[in-house]
C-alpha cells in the first residue's frame, strides 16, 4: 500500500502521514531483543535458501558490490513512536531477489539476523518500494545499535520487521512466525490498519 507520503490535509484532504495510535519523536529509539551484537565484517556472510533456484551465499564484498540505492521513509513502530524522513542508503531487496530466483512455490520469507532473531514476510511485502537492505541511516553508516553492518527497511510495515543485523532470507511456502510474532505481535503489521498483534 502506498500513496501516504501526502503532508495531512486541515480539511480532510489527502491520507494522514502518520498512522493511528503513533506519536512522532524526534529521536531514534534503540529496541531489540538481546544484546547488540559485535560483528566482524571479514567473517560477515548473507545467506540465500529455502526455495529459490540458486541457494548464495555473499560476504560483505560481494554484497557492496550489488548496486546501491536511497529512500526516503518514514519509521512506525509497534510501541507508538514513529521518526519521519528517514534516508537509507543501500542495496533494494528487489536486487536482492534478482540474485535469489525464488521458485514458484515461495511465498513468504523469513529474515534472519545475527543470533538466530527472525522475523517474518510476505514475498510481496518484501518486493515492495522503498524497501531496502540498508547500510547508512541520514547520510551515515548505521551504528551498531541501529543494525551495523546492515538492517532490512520495510517502511510500510511496523519496524519490528526491520530485522537489524540481517544476514539472511530464507524462502518459504507457508508463513512461519518469526521471533517478535512467536511472542504475540502480528503476522504482518500494516501500522495503517494498526496489525499490532494477534
Ligand atoms: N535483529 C533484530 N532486529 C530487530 C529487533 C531485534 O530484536 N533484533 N527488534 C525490532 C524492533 S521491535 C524494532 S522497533 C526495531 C528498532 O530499531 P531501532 O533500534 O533502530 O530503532 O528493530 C527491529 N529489528
Ligand atoms: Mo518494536
Amino acid at each position: 500500500m502506498t500513496g501516504h507520503e501526502a503532508s495531512a490535509g486541515s480539511e480532510g484532504g489527502p491520507e494522514p502521514r502518520i498512522p493511528p495510535g503513533q506519536v512522532v519523536t524526534p529521536g531514534f529509539p534503540v529496541l531489540h531483543h538481546g544484546r547488540t551484537p559485535s560483528i566482524n565484517l571479514d567473517k560477515w556472510i548473507f545467506r540465500i535458501t529455502g526455495l529459490v533456484e540458486e541457494s548464495r551465499s555473499l560476504n560483505w564484498e560481494e554484497f557492496r558490490r550489488l548496486p546501491a540505492v536511497t529512500a526516503t521513509s518514514d519509521i512506525h513502530c509497534v510501541t507508538r513512536w514513529s521518526k519521519l524522513d528517514n534516508r537509507w542508503e543501500g542495496v533494494a531487496a528487489s536486487e536482492v531477489l534478482k540474485l535469489a530466483r525464488p521458485r514458484p512455490q515461495a511465498r513468504f520469507v523469513l529474515v534472519h539476523a545475527e543470533g538466530g532473531w527472525t522475523t517474518n514476510l510476505p514475498l510481496e511485502d518484501l518486493a515492495g518500494e522503498g524497501v531496502l537492505f540498508a547500510f547508512k541511516h541520514n547520510g551515515a553508516d548505521l551504528s551498531p545499535d541501529h543494525g551495523w553492518p546492515l538492517r532490512l527497511v520495510v517502511p510500510h510495515l511496523y519496524f519490528w520487521k526491520s530485522a537489524k543485523w540481517v544476514n539472511g532470507l530464507e524462502f518459504m511456502a507457508k508463513d512461519r512466525p518469526g521471533f517478535w510474532e512467536q511472542n504475540g505481535y502480528h503476522m504482518r503489521g500494516d501500522p495503517w490498519q494498526e496489525e499490532r498483534f494477534q
